[in-house]
Protein backbone atom coordinates (compact mmCIF):
# COMPACT_ATOMS: atom_id res chain seq x y z
CA UNK A 1 0.00 0.00 0.00
CA UNK A 2 1.15 3.38 -0.82
CA UNK A 3 2.30 5.77 1.93
CA UNK A 4 -0.38 8.15 3.88
CA UNK A 5 0.41 11.71 2.49
CA UNK A 6 0.80 14.31 4.96
CA UNK A 7 0.45 17.89 3.24
CA UNK A 8 1.14 20.62 4.59
CA UNK A 9 0.58 24.75 3.77
CA UNK A 10 4.21 25.55 4.81
CA UNK A 11 7.05 24.24 6.62
CA UNK A 12 6.27 26.19 9.81
CA UNK A 13 3.26 23.71 10.24
CA UNK A 14 5.88 21.08 10.96
CA UNK A 15 5.95 21.04 14.39
CA UNK A 16 2.55 20.25 14.42
CA UNK A 17 2.13 17.80 12.17
CA UNK A 18 4.76 15.92 12.44
CA UNK A 19 2.33 14.42 15.21
CA UNK A 20 0.50 12.61 12.52
CA UNK A 21 3.50 11.04 11.47
CA UNK A 22 4.76 10.20 14.60
CA UNK A 23 1.43 8.47 15.05
CA UNK A 24 1.35 7.27 11.64
CA UNK A 25 4.75 5.52 12.96
CA UNK A 26 4.16 4.63 15.65
CA UNK A 27 1.16 2.12 14.42
CA UNK A 28 3.84 0.88 11.47
CA UNK A 29 2.14 2.68 8.90
CA UNK A 30 3.96 4.41 6.30
CA UNK A 31 4.02 8.06 5.69
CA UNK A 32 5.59 10.80 3.05
CA UNK A 33 5.57 14.65 4.22
CA UNK A 34 5.17 17.37 1.43
CA UNK A 35 4.58 20.87 1.72
CA UNK A 36 2.12 22.30 -1.07
CA UNK A 37 0.80 26.00 -0.32
CA UNK A 38 -3.09 26.35 -1.61
CA UNK A 39 -2.15 30.08 -2.49
CA UNK A 40 2.17 30.22 -2.75
CA UNK A 41 2.07 27.30 -5.28
CA UNK A 42 -1.56 26.58 -6.21
CA UNK A 43 -0.11 24.53 -9.59
CA UNK A 44 0.96 21.87 -7.67
CA UNK A 45 -2.61 21.14 -5.67
CA UNK A 46 -3.76 19.23 -8.77
CA UNK A 47 -0.40 17.30 -9.69
CA UNK A 48 -0.13 16.49 -6.23
CA UNK A 49 -3.52 15.32 -5.66
CA UNK A 50 -3.42 13.30 -9.41
CA UNK A 51 -0.13 11.74 -8.03
CA UNK A 52 -1.67 10.79 -5.75
CA UNK A 53 -4.05 9.28 -6.88
CA UNK A 54 -2.36 7.28 -9.49
CA UNK A 55 0.26 6.05 -6.41
CA UNK A 56 -3.33 4.51 -5.04
CA UNK A 57 -2.50 6.87 -1.86
CA UNK A 58 -5.33 5.74 0.63
CA UNK A 59 -5.24 8.84 2.94
CA UNK A 60 -4.42 12.33 2.93
CA UNK A 61 -3.86 14.54 5.88
CA UNK A 62 -3.71 17.64 5.35
CA UNK A 63 -2.85 20.85 7.45
CA UNK A 64 -2.41 24.52 7.14
CA UNK A 65 -3.26 27.60 8.99
CA UNK A 66 -4.58 31.09 8.90
CA UNK A 67 -6.97 31.23 5.84
CA UNK A 68 -6.69 27.61 6.03
CA UNK A 69 -8.09 26.86 2.11
CA UNK A 70 -5.75 23.47 1.69
CA UNK A 71 -7.68 20.88 3.00
CA UNK A 72 -10.80 21.38 1.22
CA UNK A 73 -8.84 22.50 -2.26
CA UNK A 74 -6.90 19.06 -2.12
CA UNK A 75 -10.37 17.21 -1.49
CA UNK A 76 -11.59 19.12 -4.51
CA UNK A 77 -9.04 17.35 -6.57
CA UNK A 78 -9.66 13.43 -5.65
CA UNK A 79 -11.68 10.86 -4.07
CA UNK A 80 -9.14 10.13 -1.29
CA UNK A 81 -10.22 10.86 2.17
CA UNK A 82 -8.66 14.24 3.18
CA UNK A 83 -8.55 14.67 6.85
CA UNK A 84 -7.98 18.50 7.84
CA UNK A 85 -5.47 19.70 10.95
CA UNK A 86 -6.69 23.19 11.80
CA UNK A 87 -2.59 24.48 13.04
CA UNK A 88 -2.73 27.45 15.49
CA UNK A 89 -1.70 30.81 13.95
CA UNK A 90 -0.43 33.73 15.82
CA UNK A 91 -2.73 36.01 15.89
CA UNK A 92 -6.67 34.11 16.67
CA UNK A 93 -4.69 31.26 17.88
CA UNK A 94 -6.37 28.57 15.28
CA UNK A 95 -10.19 29.72 15.35
CA UNK A 96 -9.73 30.89 12.13
CA UNK A 97 -8.29 27.66 10.56
CA UNK A 98 -10.55 25.64 12.54
CA UNK A 99 -13.61 27.32 11.00
CA UNK A 100 -11.80 27.66 7.17
CA UNK A 101 -11.34 24.09 7.59
CA UNK A 102 -14.31 22.75 8.94
CA UNK A 103 -17.06 24.24 7.59
CA UNK A 104 -16.58 22.57 4.13
CA UNK A 105 -20.00 23.54 1.60
CA UNK A 106 -21.82 20.49 0.51
CA UNK A 107 -20.25 17.83 -1.55
CA UNK A 108 -17.04 17.95 -1.16
CA UNK A 109 -15.77 16.50 2.56
CA UNK A 110 -13.42 16.92 4.27
CA UNK A 111 -13.08 15.31 8.07
CA UNK A 112 -12.11 17.95 10.19
CA UNK A 113 -9.72 17.41 13.31
CA UNK A 114 -8.87 19.30 16.70
CA UNK A 115 -6.78 22.04 16.43
CA UNK A 116 -2.96 21.98 16.78
CA UNK A 117 -0.97 19.21 18.12
CA UNK A 118 -4.02 16.83 19.32
CA UNK A 119 -5.78 17.23 16.21
CA UNK A 120 -2.39 16.01 14.31
CA UNK A 121 -1.90 13.00 16.23
CA UNK A 122 -5.60 11.74 15.85
CA UNK A 123 -5.16 12.82 12.04
CA UNK A 124 -2.87 9.71 12.15
CA UNK A 125 -4.71 7.78 14.40
CA UNK A 126 -7.66 8.06 12.10
CA UNK A 127 -5.90 7.42 9.23
CA UNK A 128 -4.52 4.20 10.88
CA UNK A 129 -8.31 3.38 11.54
CA UNK A 130 -9.31 3.88 7.87
CA UNK A 131 -6.38 1.88 6.43
CA UNK A 132 -7.50 -0.76 9.49
CA UNK A 133 -11.02 -1.31 7.42
CA UNK A 134 -9.11 -3.46 4.90
CA UNK A 135 -6.02 -3.95 6.75
CA UNK A 136 -6.22 -6.29 10.05
CA UNK A 137 -2.47 -5.82 10.62
CA UNK A 138 -2.94 -1.78 11.06
CA UNK A 139 -6.25 -2.55 13.22
CA UNK A 140 -4.46 -4.60 15.70
CA UNK A 141 -2.33 -1.97 16.11
CA UNK A 142 -4.84 0.54 16.45
CA UNK A 143 -6.00 -1.63 19.11
CA UNK A 144 -3.58 -2.65 21.28
CA UNK A 145 -3.01 1.13 20.99
CA UNK A 146 -6.11 1.67 22.98
CA UNK A 147 -5.43 -1.42 25.27
CA UNK A 148 -2.16 0.87 26.10
CA UNK A 149 -3.94 4.08 26.92
CA UNK A 150 -6.74 2.12 29.27
CA UNK A 151 -3.78 0.37 31.14
CA UNK A 152 -2.04 4.06 31.31
CA UNK A 153 -5.29 5.12 33.23
CA UNK A 154 -6.13 2.06 34.80
CA UNK A 155 -2.57 1.97 36.87
CA UNK A 156 -1.10 5.55 36.30
CA UNK A 157 -3.65 7.81 37.68
CA UNK A 158 -1.94 9.07 41.36
CA UNK A 159 -5.09 11.62 43.12
CA UNK A 160 -2.93 12.65 45.94
CA UNK A 161 -2.78 15.41 48.48
CA UNK A 162 0.77 17.28 47.99
C1 LIG B 1 -0.46 28.87 5.84
O1 LIG B 1 0.06 30.05 6.34
C2 LIG B 1 0.43 27.79 6.35
O2 LIG B 1 -0.30 26.61 6.47
C3 LIG B 1 0.91 28.31 7.69
O3 LIG B 1 0.18 27.76 8.77
C4 LIG B 1 0.63 29.79 7.60
C5 LIG B 1 1.87 30.63 7.79
O4 LIG B 1 2.87 30.23 6.88
P1 LIG B 1 4.34 30.84 6.98
O5 LIG B 1 4.21 32.31 6.75
O6 LIG B 1 4.86 30.50 8.34
O7 LIG B 1 5.11 30.14 5.89
O8 LIG B 1 -0.46 28.87 4.46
Amino acid sequence: MAPVLILMGSQSDWPVMQHAAQMLKDLGVEWRAEVVSAHRTPDLLQTTMQQAEQDDVPVVIAGAGGAAHLPGMLAAFTAIPVLGVPVPGKQLKGLDSLLSIVQMPKGVAVGTLAVGPAGAANAGLLAAQIIGVSDKSVRDRVQRFRAQQREKVMSGAKLELP
